[in-house]
């Protein structure tokens, strides 16, 4: 599943991502997408690992890519910003982040310090590249359908639907609000509109101002949320060890820092959950889609396990945490053998029987 963090020059993203990444904090002017695996936080492992004792700890992860800002003021800087944008096709969730400090070594975008104005710019600007798509594509379908194919009568319906997404953009909204049905999402899928994706916002403010709101005018209801980072503060968070880390975070009276929830944010817009797995070797936790079923989960972990699946031995870790012990969930009767239609739930604890 992968993230992308998009937005104007000198807004925060490669900040943002080494803070999330542990990465160098990619050099401005860079032109290539940075892409790194970010952990997510699961404080489950943490109780998990002091448990079990195991020998490695994993984590589930989200990709994350630092692309690099836009810069639509002038011609060249338009045509570098399309080319990027035409590789976030294929990405699955829009993180915009929006500058709210002012920094007078570090000039801003337009010379302006407005989050309001530079999200209705990026919104602008994400719409005119879905617009594009839409226009080539109908004229490429129109073109089409007077050809007696076997494909003709989908192509037609393509064709209705793609109007249909024209009208919606030259109206300013994103295409998500065009989509009706799963059938019009089906049809489009392969295209990889930019304002179907589900985003997200950070905005990232000076230090003094992290926990002022800021007003962004008209959200797209495909915003899944918009949650405000003082990325600078999060980046030098990120440089101490665990021990200093949690004290430099009691000093500013937080139990999470902004990353974490960020990450684990991201991670349930994706529509991720997690399901554990445990043991002395490894204690780990992997993603996948809610409502997944057993045997998709085994498949996870191993082919082998999927293919010689028999049951998927299953506990709640809050059941674990609360009862003490695997052996007191088994007096109280808290472990189930699930078949593989079973639709596996965030925290579920499994250990699969299988035979191959
Ligand atoms: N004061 C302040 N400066 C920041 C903050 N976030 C980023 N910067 C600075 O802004 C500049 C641009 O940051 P960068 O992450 O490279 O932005 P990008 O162009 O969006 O990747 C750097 O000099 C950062 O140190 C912040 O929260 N506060
Ligand atoms: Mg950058």
């Amino acid at each position: 599943m992968k993230v992308a963090l998009i937005g104007l020059l000198q807004s925060g993203k490669s900040t943002l991502f080494s803070a999330l990444s542990s990465k160098e904090i990619t050099p401005a002017g860079s032109a290539v997408i940075e892409e790194a695996i970010v952990p997510v936080p699961d404080e489950r492992l943490n109780w998990l690992e002091q448990y079990y004792k195991p020998k490695k700890t994993t984590h589930a992860t989200i990709d994350c890519l630092d692309v690099p800002g836009f810069n639509f003021t002038d011609e060249h800087g338009r045509a570098a910003a399309r080319r990027l944008i035409h590789k976030l096709r294929t990405v699955d969730l829009l993180v915009l982040v929006i500058r709210a400090f002012e920094k007078p070594d570090v000039p801003a975008y337009r010379n302006r310090i407005n989050p309001a104005a530079d999200f209705e710019e990026l919104k602008t600007e994400l719409l005119l590249a879905d617009l594009e798509l839409v226009t080539a594509r109908i004229e490429k379908l129109q073109k089409q359908v007077h050809k007696p194919t076997k494909t003709q009568a989908h192509e037609k319906a393509e064709l209705e639907l793609q109007l249909k997404l024209q009208s919606a953009i030259e109206a300013e909204k994103p295409i998500s609000s065009a989509v009706e049905t799963d059938a019009e999402r089906e049809m489009i899928k392969s295209l990889g509109f930019l304002t179907l994706k589900p985003m997200a916002v950070v905005i990232n403010p000076a230090e003094a101002d992290k926990d002022k709101s800021f007003e962004l005018g008209s959200v797209y209801e495909s915003v899944q949320g918009v949650i405000s980072i003082c990325v600078e503060l999060e980046y030098e968070l990120a440089q101490l060890d665990a021990k200093s880390q949690a004290e430099f975070m009691a000093d500013l009276g937080i139990k999470e820092s902004a990353a974490k929830k960020f990450v684990k944010m991201c991670y349930s817009v994706l529509g991720l959950i997690s399901f554990l797995t445990v043991g002395s070797d490894e204690v780990r936790a992997w993603p996948v889609s809610k409502g997944a079923v057993a045997l998709n989960a085994a498949g996870k972990v191993h082919s082998d396990i999927k293919r010689g699946f028999i049951r998927a031995e299953s506990f709640a870790f809050d059941d674990l945490k609360e009862l003490g012990s695997e052996k007191e969930l088994k007096a109280a009767g808290r472990i189930r053998l699930e078949g593989k239609d079973y639709v596996v739930q965030d925290g579920d604890i499994i250990n699969f029987r299988f035979n191959v």
